[in-house]
């Protein structure tokens, strides 16, 4: 198969579609073409900065705006992110990936702090990763000189379900923060979500999207929705692992270099399910017993999985050298930070 190809959307609905254990048979030789199927990525989840953010993404407990059970943190020292790092490490962990409550990444104490936090985990020896919202090419800058080695943020749907989702920040804002990261050199992971009350049709656009980035994002999270309580989307049912298994599928055989991460919702599947999404293709997963808010499988039942399947974790640094750190991140530049917000009607207000 070509590496990078021209994708249409009745091609990837075909892909989709395929009686499902072909599609398994086909993503899974898709996957053993590029990758070793005995590894899996284990990423370590940390939410450095809890709730309160402004945002009105529909799925998310940490929106100020909703009422649910998270209890707001301001951001975590140097110190504990470095004692949560360590502990993540010595579980098993290659990965550590920082996620903040925020719009928007600002020019102040909060990102230098931030920054500090990326230079003491790079020198532990693992991949660091971390998800602030949007940011500038500066920013995108200074991150990669502190030495991050890649930047979440997802494109979650199709363009036209997002603003049903999302009032108030735009698609094209995601993009744009995409490309400022691939400027700045750093890995892109960008996937989604399923399970929000969209049509296949909006996951795989979502999918196009990502396939017609050059290059292809480095990582793809594949999350099952968490429905959670005070959320607008608190009552939307369980993700079946049949689409979780056709969505994982998809990703792998158009996206074959790309790690596929299964992601969000680990706590509603049964081992043998996610066997499945492992023989389709899924790479990666998120692990310790929380994500960011919510709960996960522990440490100690992903080692009995790996055992049970004879997986092993992948060692850090696989797809790409470790980041030099240069002390030029320390340097500032005024740049105004400005994400305008569009003009919407609040779609998602409870
Ligand atoms: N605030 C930043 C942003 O939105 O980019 C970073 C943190 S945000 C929580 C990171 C991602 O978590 C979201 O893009 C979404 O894909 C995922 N997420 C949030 N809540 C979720 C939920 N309830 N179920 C599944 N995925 C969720
Ligand atoms: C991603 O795609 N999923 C992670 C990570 N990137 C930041 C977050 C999942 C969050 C699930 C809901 C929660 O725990 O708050
Ligand atoms: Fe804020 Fe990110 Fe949650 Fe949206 S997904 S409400 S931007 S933390």
């Amino acid at each position: 198969m070509e590496f990078y190809r021209d994708y249409s959307l009745e091609e990837l609905l075909e892909i989709y579609n395929t009686p499902l254990l072909e599609l398994i048979y086909r993503a899974a030789t898709v996957h053993r073409q590029y990758h070793d199927p005995a590894e899996v990525q284990i990423s370590t989840l940390i939410s450095i900065k809890t709730g309160g953010c402004p945002e009105d993404c529909a799925y998310c407990p940490q929106a100020a705006r909703y009422h649910t059970a998270v209890e707001k943190h301001d951001l975590l020292t140097v110190e504990e992110v470095k004692e949560a790092a360590i502990k993540a490490k010595n579980a098993g962990a290659s990965r550590l990936c920082m996620g903040a409550a925020w719009r928007n990444v600002r020019n102040n104490d909060d990102f230098d702090q931030v920054l500090e936090m990326v230079r003491v985990v790079n020198e532990l020896g693992m991949e660091v990763c971390c998800t602030l919202g949007m940011i500038t090419e500066h920013q995108a800058k200074r991150l990669a000189d502190a030495g991050l080695y890649a930047y979440n943020h997802n494109l979650d749907t199709s363009v036209e379900y997002y603003n049903k989702i999302i009032s108030t920040r735009t698609y094209d804002d995601r993009l744009k923060t995409l490309n400022n990261v691939a400027k700045a050199g750093v890995h892109i992971c960008s996937g989604g979500i399923i399970g929000m009350g969209e049509s296949v049709e909006d996951r795989l656009k979502m999918l196009l999207h990502l396939t017609r980035l050059r290059p292809h994002p480095h990582s793809v999270p594949i999350n099952a929705l968490v429905p959670v309580e005070g959320t607008p989307l608190q009552d939307q049912p369980i993700v079946s692992t049949w689409e979780m298994v056709r969505m994982i599928a998809t990703t792998r055989i158009v996206l074959p270099k790309s790690q596929v991460r299964l992601s969000a919702g680990r706590l509603f599947m049964s081992q043998e399910a996610q066997a499945l999404c492992f023989m389709a293709g899924a790479n990666s997963i998120f692990a310790g017993d929380k994500l960011l808010t919510t709960g996960n499988p522990s440490f100690e039942k992903d080692m009995e999985m790996f055992q049970s399947l004879g997986l092993k974790p992948q060692p850090p640094f696989k797809h790409g050298p470790k980041p030099e750190v240069k002390e030029t991140y320390k340097v500032k530049i005024q740049e105004k930070v400005k994400w305008d917000r569009p003009k919407l009607n609040n779609v998602n207000q409870n």
